[in-house]
């Protein structure tokens, strides 16, 4: 009898936005008895799909956890959510899987918008299927789904099913999708009710459906000898032979079986589970390496060794951490080791496996459990932990850069101090998110993978810390200089009965080269300027500087005193200073001021398809184009640009929304360039 490891299977199902991932995984949890029954994304009410931002805005906005017994094994299963800005938190989750069901809509023209799941799950060789969902949908297309995901994919990518399609039950409302056929061992399945009823093959695909055998058994042959032989002398290979081989190369990534559902109807569910069971590896099976790329052993009784792929935090009851065991036995309240963390020791407290929101308590967690662990307080996503302070390090899963920023500003007044705490834990459950300062407007920023993720995560933050926030697009940090020089007399003198106040000084402004900031300095002799005066005079002028007549701070400027007027009882610090300033003021605008703007060195990865599309966004926005070479990434161009940082605020959606999804960027600060025409208002009063 198979121990409890053989029967575990932890499964991502993941896939582009809106495809049907929480309806299809509702579905499995229905037909495996889990919940007795199903939830629906209109009424808000699935398993997964169970945070109030879910429900408020109709998709998953994190991950959801789920499981089930079906048949004979237990399926932990991972609802990603498929909007490209959570693409980060899947990538985390999926450190902690063995498999993924990556499903698509049956509509080709959507079948780009896996390419970047599977380049990751390629590059880490998870074992995955597409389940090709929406079939009931009148105009599915999973011909031409297939088609184009061969096309992206190549050939091991390969139907074991196809549909049957009942013309005389299609209507407005339904493809008619009546069955499918087992492309393994060419039986017909009829779906009836809740199940499914053997039949034949309908004669009108009969041919079709022959040669997409042959496919299928060719496509698994590349990979198989013996098949290949069996191929070319012209025998059928025994089922037996195809079976062992399709669960063989499925679970080495070799082969990528494609499968059909509704998961509307829930036609289909039957053959999902199976393929589950049978093609994806238990965790015994799934090798699991640590950072230098030494194996660890499933080992029930071995120390601890566990990753941390998702937080959760509740604002009553405290923080989840979901661990993927790869080897030992967690029980609650246990010490264990944050490895990632200088080997912080800490304490758990209880052992949950999650259905969605509910916690299930349990005693212990085996290798190849995905569970929660409450109130792990120092611990973060990504880390490792081990028991007995074992040394053992799993390799981090390297995020990309937020890409899209967001100023912030509490609606009321709050301390700082607070908001930045809780801010803190919503970045706690989501590390692609980040806080930051910004240089020179001293803005607040909150940066993420897109606006999407950004303003989900400040809708998080009203309703779980009851904290409200304005946000607005960052302020450019724009700066002035002067493209000439001048010199300039400026007296300060007020009497006001008893003490007066004398200041006099004598400044040379002159421009100095880009990036080089402000220098003071002074040219007096025979102590006209007292030198206890001198550090209030350059005081002043920095001070002046920090707003030009545009109302931004002056740079690249060389300021010298070079001569000046004292009076015995009247001449203070302050009156040299404020002389200072006002020679600041007025000598500026005699020296042709312009703003200068902050340049971006931007990278952009685009399919090559879409580079020349790219490239004319990036003229649009003034950029200056640097260059055009292919990615690393086969099939894909790097588009190297400057260009100005006002253009770039929303500049990700737009990317995304030309390049099907597929584009991403990153940018750096690389120079400040005087803006056109000096077209930028004055700022606006703070
Ligand atoms: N007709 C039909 N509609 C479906 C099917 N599966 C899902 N839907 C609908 O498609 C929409 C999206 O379904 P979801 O299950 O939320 O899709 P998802 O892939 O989880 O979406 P994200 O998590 O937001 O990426 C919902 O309105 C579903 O009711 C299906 O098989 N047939
Ligand atoms: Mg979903």
């Amino acid at each position: 009898m198979a121990n409890d490891i053989d029967r575990q299977r932890n499964i991502a199902f993941v896939g582009p936005h809106h495809a049907g991932k929480t309806t299809l995984v509702e579905a499995v949890l229905a037909q495996c008895g889990a919940i007795s029954r199903r939830g629906s994304i209109a009424d808000g009410t699935t398993v997964t799909d169970h945070e109030p931002e879910d429900v408020s805005h109709a998709q998953s906005t994190t991950v959801g956890f789920a499981h089930c017994g079906c048949g004979p094994i237990d399926v932990t299963i991972v609802d990603c959510p498929g909007f490209i800005d959570f693409f980060e938190e899947t990538k985390l989750v999926l450190a902690g899987v063995d498999a993924a069901v990556i499903v698509v809509d049956a509509d080709p023209s959507r079948a780009s918008h896996t390419q970047t799941l599977v380049d990751y799950l390629e590059t880490r060789k998870t074992p995955h299927c597409f389940v090709i969902n929406k079939m009931d949908r009148p105009g599915a297309d999973f011909e031409g789904t297939l088609e184009a995901l061969q096309a992206l994919y190549g050939r091991h990518v390969v139907a074991e099913q196809w549909p049957i399609v009942d013309k005389s039950k299609a209507n407005d409302k339904s493809s008619g999708f009546a069955g499918y056929v087992d492309l393994a061992d060419m039986q017909a399945h009829a779906f009836s009710g809740d199940g499914e009823t053997g039949s034949a093959v309908p004669g009108e695909i009969l041919d079709r459906v022959k040669s997409a055998h042959t496919e299928l058994l060719e496509a698994m042959a590349d990979f198989d000898d013996h098949l290949m032989e069996e191929l070319l002398e012209g025998v059928e290979p025994p089922y037996d032979e195809v079976a062992r081989d399709l669960c063989d190369e499925c679970a080495h990534d070799q082969i990528v079986p494609v499968l059909v559902a509704s998961a509307a109807t829930g036609a289909g569910l039957g053959a999902l589970v199976r393929a589950m069971e049978k093609w994806f590896p238990s965790p015994a099976q799934a090798q699991q390496v640590d950072a230098e790329g030494r194996t660890i052993p499933p080992d029930p009784g071995g120390p601890v060794v566990a990753r941390v792929i998702k937080t959760m935090i509740h604002p009553q009851s405290g923080k989840l951490s979901v661990v993927r065991v790869l080897s030992g036995t967690i029980k609650s309240d246990a010490t264990l080791t944050d490895i990632s963390a200088n080997d912080e020791k800490v304490r758990s407290g209880g052992l949950y496996r999650l259905q969605g929101k509910k916690q299930e308590a349990i005693t212990e967690a085996g290798p190849g459990s995905i569970v929660a662990i409450a109130r792990l307080e120092p611990v973060k996503t990504g880390d490792t932990l081990t028991s007995n302070g074992h040394k053992v390090l799993l390799p981090r899963v390297p995020l990309s850069e937020p890409c899209f920023a967001m100023a912030i500003k509490p609606k009321e007044r709050i301390d700082e101090a607070k908001i930045f705490q809780m801010l803190a834990r919503i970045v706690d459950e989501d590390p692609a998110l980040r806080l930051a300062r910004a240089d020179i407007t001293n803005e607040f920023l909150l940066l993420g993978s897109g606006e999407q993720h950004v303003t989900i995560a400040v809708e998080r933050l009203a309703r779980k810390y009851k904290v409200e926030v304005d946000m607005a697009a960052p302020q450019i940090p724009y700066q002035e200089t002067i493209t000439s020089g001048t010199e300039l007399h400026s007296r300060y003198k007020h009497q006001t009965g008893g003490h007066g106040q004398f200041g006099d000084v004598w400044l040379r402004f002159e421009p100095r080269e880009r990036g080089n900031g402000v220098t003071f300095d002074e040219k007096i002799v025979g102590g006209v300027v007292p030198r206890q005066f001198i550090p209030a005079v350059e005081k002043g002028v920095r001070e002046a500087l920090m707003h030009g007549p545009s109302g931004y701070p002056v740079t690249d400027i060389h300021v010298t005193l070079y001569d000046g007027q004292y009076h015995d009882v009247d001449s203070s610090e302050q009156s040299f200073k404020t002389a200072a300033g006002m020679g600041v003021r007025d000598a500026l605008p005699k020296c042709h001021p312009v703003v200068l703007e902050p340049v971006s060195r931007v990278t952009v990865t685009v399919p090559t398809a879409y580079t020349s599309t790219v490239i004319q966004q990036l003229t649009g926005k003034r950029g200056q184009i640097l260059g055009m070479n292919p990615a690393d990434r086969t099939g894909f161009d790097v588009v190297e640009a400057d260009v100005p940082q006002v253009e770039l605020s929303r500049y990700i959606t737009e990317l995304r929304t030309a390049t099907q999804g597929l584009g991403t960027y990153s940018a750096r600060h690389e120079r400040y360039d005087p803006v056109p025409g000096n077209r930028v208002g004055p700022k606006a009063a703070v």
